[in-house]
This record gives C-alpha cells, structure tokens and sequence, in this order.
C-alpha cells in the first residue's frame, strides 16, 4: 500500500495527520527548491498554520532541476512523512502543506506563470548556496555564470532561481499585479540583503526601470533557519514503511530541534506565523550571524576533519572527544565575534549545539555536508577569521578547519582512495592542487588565492601562515592524529 489521501485513516492512529481539510486549501506560497531541508522545516511550519490559520497559504513546489521528488510524491498526492528521530525513538506525522509540484526544467514557463498569480504572495527558496549565482565572497550576482547568460537571454524560460523570480516579477509588474515577497531560507549571510542585491543586479541587466520597481516594493526578509535534515536512504523508507503500514516514496528524516527567526517584513501579507513558533524579530542578522559561524562553521569543521579522519556522520565524529571538543573550540572562538541582543545565551546555544550534533538517531553523513565548500566557506569561517585577526586574536582552529577543507578538496584521501568532492569550484580547486602537489608551502597559498572565495584576507600573512602549519600536520600526522594533539579533549 501507498500513502496518499485515500489512506490516511489506516495508519496507527498514533501518527499525526493534517488537521485540516486538504481540499479546501489554495496555493499562496511557491517554493523554489523542493528538497529534504524544506519538507522538514518551512513546509511544516506551514502545516501548523493551515491547521491554525486560514486556507490560503499552501504551498506549490518547484524543483529546479530533477523531477525526482515531483514523480515520488505526485502519485501519493504530495503528502509525506516527517520523522522526528531522537536517541528515545522516532515520532511520525504526515505534512499536508504541499499542494502541488512543478518541474521548472520541464515546464519554465509554467513556473514563471504561477509565480506571477495574484494568489502567490510569497516565494520561498531553499536552492543551496550556490543556487544564487552570486560569488560568495561578495555577495554581488556573477553575471558571468552560465545560468544568468543563460536567463538573460531566454527571460520567458528561466533556470536559475534569481532568473524565475525576475522573471516571475516583471510579469506581475507587467500585468499590474502587486510583487510577493521573497524569502530566503538559506544559509548566506544576511540572505534577504544578499538575495535582494542579486535580484535587482539580476533585474538591472534586462531593465533600470525593473530594477528599481522591485527594489521601491518588494521585500526580501532575513531569515534564520534550523533543523538538522540528513539526506533520505532507503532504509530510512523501510524503517518508515514499517511505522506507517504503508509505503513513503521519500519521507524526510529529521532532529526534534526547529527553529525559524523571521524578519517581520512582507510586502503582500503572511501566514499567521507566530502562531507555529517562528520568532518575528525586528533584525534577523545577530541571529543568522551566530548560526553560521556556530553552527554551521563548527559542522563544516566536523565534516572536513571527521571525514579525512575515516567518520561517516557527525555522530560518529563527535565521539571522539576530541573532535567534539574541537566543534566546542569553533564555536567558542567564534562566539567572541558576535554582538547579540540582551537576554541572547550563547554558553546554552553552544552547549545544545553539542548534544544536537551527537544525537545518535541521525545519521548526518560528514560527506553531506562536506559539499559545496567554497560556497560555505566565507560565512562560516572566514568572517570569524577576519574579526579575530582584527582584535589580534588567535586564529589556529579556524585555520585548522579550513585546511581541512584544503587536504579534502584536493579529491584524495589519506589511504590515497579519491574523494568524490561535489564543489562548483571542484575542477578548478583538483588543478590546484595537482599544480601544487602535496606539499602545504604550494598547495595553502594557491588556494588561498582563490579570489572568489577568500578575496583580500587570502592574502594576509597570518592566515597564510596559520594555513600552512595546520596543512603540513595534516599532511604529516593525517586528520585524526592532529586533532588529537591540537585539540585537548
Ligand atoms: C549543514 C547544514 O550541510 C550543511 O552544510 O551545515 O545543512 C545544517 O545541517 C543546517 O544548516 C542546520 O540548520
């Protein structure tokens, strides 16, 4: 048997089920990225607003790219499975809040089209850091990527997220209907401000007057957001199929811990969020801020070193004390650099982190969230960098992370087998380094000079020197031995 509508009341009744009626709900969120991380958080956020609130907010998926999650959850009438796993147990409940999904490579200008319906009045996106054509070191679009020359020439179909929402945009403003608010929910530093740059340079390339109209009023709210989302195997969809009595094409696997932080800046109305536990706060950036370079920074961290140290997930890693006394180490020193509103209490922030990231239920692969690390770099661990450099602050931990992320993206591990390295920059970053050979003196400073991801701090001498060091014990002692040394448990 297969989830969908019709069985709904034949699974154990322990499981949570839309508490609202489907059928009266309409779409008025379009959401860019139909991945795992939003099934498991935007969407169930929105689920307990249809469940509070009015109808009027489902939501319509688009994946960019792949028609996978389309033809998986299509045939079970696009509901699935959250399941909550802790060290305890797993809790099970079934979203509702997806109404429909699109494949934007089949059909762009469909998506354009229901993007520019008046019902939508917000557009989410979850498209990964590297989804925003930008160069993340400045944040500015990269008019050079082949997406956005791809788009600007072919406006009426789109295929990068920035081009969908231009296009989608100068629609509205064509047929005289109000803009949506766009809402990033990734993990750029301060991503409202980051993706509204992009989308007006973006604009500014086919119009002036375009350009200036989303910038005079449409509105691009900062967003925090958390929860840990390891990618779906099939034995989590066995394990699920067992819990249901039926079978999840693609469940989503998750942690107990949520957490959204909203500026409270939409320019055509929004569920009543609140309600569901997101915080409405004035400036999200404090908060964006601490997750990355807490977070985010110390997970990248794990994910190099635990990797190159032969651990398959972030679990398996912070059993070793320590590693798990490194993440506490990134955070730590990270922490120095952050202002935070009154009453904000990062010794307890941290101290959760630490639990989250061994809960033993998930399995977050370290080779997961080793990807995409020239993306990631900049706002994890080198704004931190630059502000301790710039209070004469040490910096050898963080250097420590980013020459992990130098030793794994030169795609060879320690017994010599390859590493199969998913970066844009990976072709660039594998030349590099055969240029360089194994040696820290070459292999830091030419990747250091990689302008698009470290800009004006590559070249500092403290940081070429701290990379160095750490890189010649990586190469010496290999990952584990050096974090076991660096690093008192
Ligand atoms: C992770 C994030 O894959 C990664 O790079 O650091 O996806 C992380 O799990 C989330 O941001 C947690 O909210």
């Amino acid at each position: 048997m297969r989830l969908g509508h019709a069985n709904l009341d034949q699974m154990p009744s322990s499981i949570r089920r839309p508490a609202y009626d489907r059928s009266r709900v309409t779409p008025g969120i379009v959401h860019l990225g139909l991945g795992a991380f939003h099934r498991a958080h935007q969407a169930v956020v929105i689920d307990d607003c249809l469940a509070a609130d009015s109808n009027a907010w489902g939501i319509v998926g688009a994946s960019l790219r792949s028609p996978d999650t389309r033809d998986a959850l299509a045939p079970q009438d696009h509901l699935y499975t959250l399941a909550v796993r802790a060290a305890e147990g797993t809790e099970h409940r079934i979203v509702g809040a997806l109404l429909d999904s699109v494949v934007a490579r089949e059909k762009p200008a469909a998506l354009v089209e229901r993007m520019a319906d008046p019902a939508i009045r917000i557009v989410s996106t979850t498209v990964t850091e590297k989804g925003y054509c930008h160069t993340p070191q400045s944040g500015d679009l990269d008019d050079r990527h082949p997406d956005v020359v791809h788009d600007l020439n072919n406006i009426e179909a789109p295929r990068s997220a920035p081009g969908f929402i231009v296009a989608a945009l100068a629609r509205r403003r064509a047929l005289s209907i109000a803009p949506f608010t766009v809402l990033c929910c990734d993990n750029l530093a301060a991503n409202g401000h980051t993706v509204q740059r992009i989308v007006t340079q973006f604009a500014a390339l086919r119009s002036k007057e375009l350009s200036k109209w989303i910038a005079d009023s449409t509105t691009f709210p900062c967003t925090m957001v958390d929860r840990i989302v390891p990618e779906t195997t099939n034995a989590d969809r066995d394990a699920v199929a067992v819990a249901l009595g039926m079978r999840d094409a693609w469940p989503v696997m998750t942690e107990p811990f949520t957490q959204w932080v909203v500026e409270d800046h939409f320019a055509a109305g929004r569920p009543d969020l609140a309600a569901a536990g997101v915080e409405l706060v004035s400036d999200v950036k404090p908060f964006e801020l601490m997750k990355l370079r807490l977070l985010n920074a110390s997970h990248s961290a794990l994910a190099y070193l635990g990797y190159l140290a032969g651990y398959e997930t972030i679990a398996d890693t912070m059993q070793n004390s320590h590693f798990a006394r490194l993440a506490a180490q990134v955070m730590e020193q990270a922490a120095v650099t952050l202002t935070m509103p009154a009453g904000t209490d990062l010794a307890a922030y941290r101290a959760s982190l630490l639990k989250r990231f061994a809960n033993p239920a998930l399995r977050h692969r370290t080779w997961q969230i080793a990807m995409d690390g020239s993306q990631k770099l900049p706002q994890r661990l080198l704004g931190a960098i630059q502000d301790r450099l710039a209070r004469n602050l040490p910096i050898a931990t963080h250097a420590l992370a980013v020459a992990g992320w130098m030793r794994y993206v030169t795609a060879s591990d320690e017994q010599g087998r390859a590493i199969d390295v998913r970066d844009p920059l990976a072709a660039e970053l594998a030349a590099l380094a055969r240029e360089a050979g194994p040696m820290a003196e070459r292999l830091a400073p030419a990747f250091l000079g990689v302008e698009k991801i470290f800009g004006p701090l590559g070249a500092e001498p403290r940081l070429r020197e701290a990379v160095i060091a750490a890189l010649r014990r990586l190469y010496a002692e290999g990952a584990r031995r050096t974090v076991e040394t660096q690093v008192s448990a």
